[in-house]
């Protein structure tokens, strides 16, 4: 794995409607990830964050029924830009959020490194609306669509190239709560889908071990978006949209190690800790353990 990390964190709350998920990069901080990670040996810089610009007061929220597009579009824009120059630099971006909707910057920038790339997307929600399909209007609940082309034209089109990814190089883990539109999108695409059921019958190890089979050979990098919300409430509170039944602290460790073991990931993103909502910051914690097991702490 590439030795070289490069830590931004993306302040955007403006993906859904509850404050307080722009500070999740600064709890993230706060919980020790870059001591961790020059603990494991790593070369690290924290580039800071990306400037997220305030919509006014006047200005209308809902256009197009996408609260805040203006703004969303601009941030994930340098977001996207600033991926680019990492990766350019031969280091591994490690994007800290902000909520989901931040997905659609680092995909924009990462996907033009590579030909196939394959992203895992761990989360209790699908984020395959559009305007079309949102109950809510929130770009955080569409950023999975917007990569595969599908959504509004600014967002689709940062930095000049779509889709950024294709469905067959899609897996999402931990589903618990997709809307009827997604659904009909899964169906549509055939997009590869672990909701908690399949998990729950099969196990996280099986479940793991298929995606890893299934990208091995296919793809020339591997892109994890890691929705804290995949996890349970009961470990991960800090979130602004909690889903009860999610995936446990261990098995996301599990998960994270034998990614870790597989060697395919390239880039890597943790959204939507909201230390408003958090109890003393064990949500960004958690964030903290997690990348920790995903670039090689080891118990033994
Ligand atoms: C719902 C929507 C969502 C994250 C909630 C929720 C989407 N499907 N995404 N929390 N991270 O409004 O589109
Ligand atoms: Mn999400
Ligand atoms: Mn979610
Ligand atoms: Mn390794």
């Amino acid at each position: 794995m590439n030795k070289k990390f490069s830590i931004i964190g993306v302040p955007m709350d403006l993906g859904q409607n509850r404050r307080g998920v722009d500070m999740g990069p600064s709890a993230i901080r706060y919980a020790g990830v870059i001591e961790k990670m020059e603990r494991l040996q790593y070369t690290i810089e924290d580039l800071g964050d990306i400037q997220i610009s305030r919509p006014t007061r006047e200005e209308v929220q809902t256009r197009d029924r996408l609260r805040n597009l203006k703004e969303v579009a601009e941030g994930n824009e340098a977001l996207a830009r600033k991926v680019d120059e990492i990766i350019s630099n031969g280091s591994f971006p490690l994007v800290l959020g902000g909520d989901h909707s931040i997905s659609i910057g680092s995909l924009a920038g990462i996907s033009k490194h590579y030909n196939n790339l394959g992203v895992i997307w761990y989360d209790a929600h699908a984020d395959l609306n559009s305007a079309d399909t949102s109950p809510s209007g929130n770009i955080h609940g569409m950023p999975l669509a917007v990569s595969l082309g599908i959504g509004h034209e600014n967002l689709i089109n940062i930095l000049d190239y779509q889709p950024k990814i294709k469905p067959e190089n899609v897996v999402i883990v931990g589903a618990r709560s997709v809307d009827d539109g997604e659904r009909e999108l899964i169906r549509k695409t055939g997009l590869k889908v672990y909701t908690m059921h399949e998990i729950d019958r099969l196990g996280m190890s099986v479940v793991m071990s298929e995606i890893i089979s299934h990208f091995k050979d296919r793809v020339d990098g591997v892109h994890l978006s890691l929705d804290l919300d995949g996890l349970d409430p009961i470990d991960a509170p800090g979130v602004g949209t909690p889903v009860m039944g999610g995936l446990s602290y261990r098995e996301s460790h599990l998960a994270m190690e034998m990614l870790e073991e597989s060697n395919l990931i390239t880039s890597a993103e943790f959204v939507e800790v909201n230390p408003i909502l958090d109890e003393k910051n064990k949500t960004a914690a958690i964030a903290v353990g997690l990348i920790s097991s995903l670039f090689g702490e080891k118990l033994k």
